[in-house]
């Protein structure tokens, strides 16, 4: 099968079979997530890269004109630590990959529009990137602060908080820590409400899906309070959701990254003992000191805060579990009411108090700050809070906010878990930042008619030293202020790799163009993305970022959707003998080595028929044997057969109700009908089941056939209640199913089908032809099911054609050997029948 598949694809590539109609008349855009290349590629990759390409020639198919392009996610650290290993340059070990993994998506035969290809780490692409940087400048929406930022011990850069997983870094899984630098941000908080409000309007993406990005967004309502600093006056706001508690106040607590920490104990007899104990928090992994269970640690800082609405001052704290980067890094404390300040108050030794019964008809015994073994968090009856005593909790925090509102201390804010992303890297290879720093102008963005910012292609050395390599590149870092002409340097900084692939899918629908990332009327005909195929662990990396971005752009009035995508498709994850298989860990079935060996048709379908898309499928050693006698099967029904393919709709005379052939059209139509459905549902192992059954009655057509035409010329005949004269519309249906079996196959075995569709005649491609509808008159047996009783009591049920004469029913129902049990010695005295639904037998003994 080999060498037929390579002359297709050889064909389809002479052919341009797959180039984008462009304008489309009907358009339809399907799109895998492009792929990290990072040498051979395996099964998992192949399944992604399959389920899309199923996607497109099934819309191809309908009629669609089809967009179905990839590219290269070119940029990125594996390449440069390869690089360092291996002493060659990352650009090497980069092109080398890609044209490895072109090779094994053409030998699986995907069908892509390779005049569109997008590579990032060439210049032609990235200075887009740098463009869409100076726009997202110019809008406020790309600034530089000095910030706690996460550093990968092991990477020696700084990582986004999306990519800091458990406390360790996303790649190396090195331990990741706090350090404060100055970081270019881009500040997708702004776009935070409208990336939830757009997730309600997202119909096709997978619920589980949207949770995650609604969690890791975090919309919360609450309230700012000021609180005052004792000793100055100083403003000391602080953010809670649970303004209702303010009466309960007992300490203050500042995490050890927010500002005020560095400066509170600065000057006292504290001083240094502060100072190391934040240097030690900061060295521990937040998601580790923020989890709710574990130790809780702090430390005195020897000040008192004012309460606005009692004027009693407690003392300020400093606490590993108050996180610098929510709210506004310090809080109010109640350890009668949260967990985690009343683990801290016992620890410490604070007083607690409470200010929330629960509400007597709960028949709950009413607190007390001496027996007490854990905060009481629910809901209960305002108590020693003035005013608002006897109010229920949830009516006072509304009251509360009005009153500070009201004494111009307090004011509601909606706060987002959602942190500004941090874009900038302190490695090699990436996006240099367009930007220039000027001891007199500042920050400059470099003019756009001198982009690209190209990377400089002579590094001696990319180790991560803790500073960007590129400051150490004399040529590239010396330059001239596009200002005042005066000697400064270009930003050292390379942009995350995630800003590429926020917007790849864009330059898709114009790939080729030099004076723009793309342009609008061409990236609006093709948008948004219809289908969209993708691992689910970009839930809230990628998969914000390019809404986030999409957002951006449509504001700067170059899109006019404001989601990238409609129909979201997450795939499950390919294992072997239950380890993932990986490129780097060397786990896998390789493509090129398994394709070279079995087919790309049998490498498709295994991956396929092994379970639904968005489900995990674990690679077994029989995993392609039953696919690939499915389609060895195929080929030799056609090869047998090949006479009587048939496309032209047989004479109704093959109709006849109880003829073998009626039952194969109704199976071929059934077959026809359950496939169009999983397409269109994204069940494409249940569409490659129904087509393995449907060969199962062809074949079993084909057997009773031969056996008739033997004992058709054989005497003596047999009984002719099983045997039918033949009759020349009988195989006029078999050959009509054979023609339509080719169309159905084309989406999940193209090579087999070309094949076929060839072999019977036809000179262009079967992609180029329409998916057969199937016959809504013959998608069901003309046969009814009627239960059958006894004395009103269910004994057997009988399948009869449907309208059989009433006498004929009450024969079969009679002669059945299971109401016999019930009828024998026993009178009849009546049988009820209504039609097509119910047999009822009335018996008696005398
Ligand atoms: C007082 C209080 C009393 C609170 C009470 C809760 C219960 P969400 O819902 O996640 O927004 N908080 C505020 N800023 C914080 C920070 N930077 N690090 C850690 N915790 C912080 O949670 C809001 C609540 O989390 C706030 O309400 C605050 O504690 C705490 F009985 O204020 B609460
Ligand atoms: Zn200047």
């Amino acid at each position: 099968m080999r060498e037929v598949e390579e002359r297709w694809q050889k064909w389809w590539a002479e052919r341009n079979i797959y180039r984008t109609p462009e304008p489309p008349k009907k358009k339809y855009y399907v799109l895998e997530m492009f792929l990290y290349p990072s040498g051979d590629m395996h099964m998992g990759h192949a399944r992604n890269y399959t389920i899309g390409d199923v996607m497109y020639r099934y819309r191809r198919m309908q009629g669609f004109d089809a967009l179905h392009p990839f590219g290269w996610d070119a940029f990125g650290l594996p390449a440069e630590n390869a690089a360092i290993k291996h002493g060659n340059h990352p650009a090497d070990w980069t092109y080398s990959s890609i044209d490895l993994c072109r090779r094994n998506l053409n030998l699986l035969g995907i069908s892509y529009d390779w005049d569109r290809e997008v590579t990032t780490a060439n210049p032609d692409y990235y200075r887009w990137n740098q463009w869409l940087f100076i726009k997202f400048f110019e809008r406020g929406l790309a600034y530089r602060k000095e910030a706690y930022a996460n550093w990968c011990t092991g990477c020696q850069t700084v990582l986004a908080n999306e990519q800091v997983e458990e406390g360790v870094c996303y790649r190396c899984k090195s331990p990741v820590e706090k350090r404060k630098l100055t970081q270019w941000f881009f500040k997708i908080t702004e776009y935070a409400q409208r990336l939830l409000d757009g997730l309600e309007r997202l119909p096709g993406w997978p619920e589980n899906v949207k949770t995650m990005q609604r969690n890791w967004i975090g919309r919360s309502e609450g309230c700012e309070v000021d609180f005052v600093l004792a000793d100055t006056g100083e403003k000391f706001p602080i953010f809670t959701t649970r303004p209702d508690t303010l009466y309960g106040v007992t300490f203050m607590a500042l995490a050890p990254d927010a500002p005020l920490a560095e400066t509170i104990a600065r000057g006292t007899e504290r001083e240094k003992e502060v100072r190391d104990f934040i240097q030690g928090v900061l060295q521990r992994p937040e998601i580790e000191r923020t989890a709710q269970t574990g130790d809780k640690e702090g430390i005195f800082t020897g000040k008192y805060a004012t309460n606005p609405l009692t004027g009693d001052n407690v003392p300020i704290y400093i606490a590993d579990f108050v996180l610098g980067s929510y709210g506004t890094g310090m809080i109010m404390a109640v350890p009668a009411h949260d967990q985690r300040d009343f683990e801290f108050a016992r620890k410490y030794k604070i007083p607690i108090k409470v200010v929330i019964q629960p509400a007597p008809a709960t028949g709950h015994q009413p607190l007390a700050t001496d027996t007490m073994t854990a905060a009481w968090i629910d809901e209960g009856i305002m108590t020693n809070s003035r005013q608002f005593d006897g109010l229920p909790n949830l009516e006072g925090i509304g009251k509360v906010i009005d009153y500070l509102v009201e004494k111009g201390i307090g004011r509601r804010v909606v706060n987002y878990r959602l942190k500004d992303w941090l874009v900038s890297r302190q490695r090699y290879w990436g996006t240099p930042i367009p930007m220039i720093h000027c001891p007199t102008c500042g920050v400059v963005p470099v003019p756009e008619e001198d982009l690209p910012v190209l990377l400089p292609r002579n590094v001696k050395d990319y180790r991560p030293k803790g500073k960007s390599v590129l400051a150490g590149v004399e040529e590239f870092i010396n330059t001239t202020c596009p200002k005042c002409g005066g000697k400064a340097t270009r930003d050292p900084d390379t942009m995350d790799t995630f800003v590429d692939s926020s917007w790849y899918y864009l330059r898709y629908t114009d790939a080729h163009n030099d004076r723009l990332p793309f342009a609008p009327d061409r990236a609006n005909r093709w948008l948004p993305i219809d289908d969209y195929i993708g691992g689910i662990e970009h839930a809230c990396g990628h998969l914000i970022f390019f809404r986030f971005f999409h957002k951006v752009l449509h504001d700067m009035g170059m899109l006019a959707t404001d989601e990238p995508n409609t129909r979201l498709h997450t795939h499950g994850l390919v294992s072997l003998e239950g380890r993932v298989m990986s490129s780097s860990k060397r786990i896998g079935i390789w493509v090129g080595d398994f394709t070279e060996e079995h087919g790309a048709d049998v490498a498709r379908l295994a991956v396929l028929f092994a379970a639904p898309p968005d489900k995990g499928m674990d690679w077994q050693a029989d995993t392609p044997i039953g696919v690939s006698r499915f389609i060895a099967r195929v080929y030799t029904l056609f090869q047998d057969n090949l006479k009587a393919v048939s496309f032209d709709q047989p004479p109704a005379a093959g109709h006849q109700p109880l003829a073998t052939s009626h039952y194969l059209y109704i199976r071929l139509n059934q077959t026809i009908k359950k496939v169009l459905d999983d397409l269109e549902a994204f069940q494409f192992n249940t569409a490659i089941a129904a087509l393995m059954e449907f060969l199962n009655d062809l074949t079993e057509y084909q057997s009773a056939r031969a056996q008739e035409r033997k004992s058709a010329s054989s005497a003596p005949a047999l009984d002719h209640s099983t045997t039918r004269p033949l009759g020349h519309s009988e195989d006029s249906v078999f050959g009509f199913a054979l023609g339509r079996l080719i169309y159905l196959l084309a989406p999940f075995t193209p090579h087999l089908a070309e094949e076929l569709w060839r072999q019977t005649g036809h000179t262009d491609s079967i992609i180029e032809q329409r998916l057969p509808d199937y016959d809504p008159a013959a998608v069901q047996f003309d046969q009814v099911e009627i239960p059958v009783q006894v004395n009103g009591k269910l004994r057997s049920r009988l399948m009869v054609a449907r309208g059989l004469p009433e006498e004929e029913i009450r024969k079969l129902a009679l002669a059945d050997t299971r109401i016999q049990e019930y009828t024998k010695g026993q009178n009849v005295m009546k049988v009820i029948y209504i039609p097509n639904r119910l047999v009822n037998i009335v018996v008696s003994s005398d």
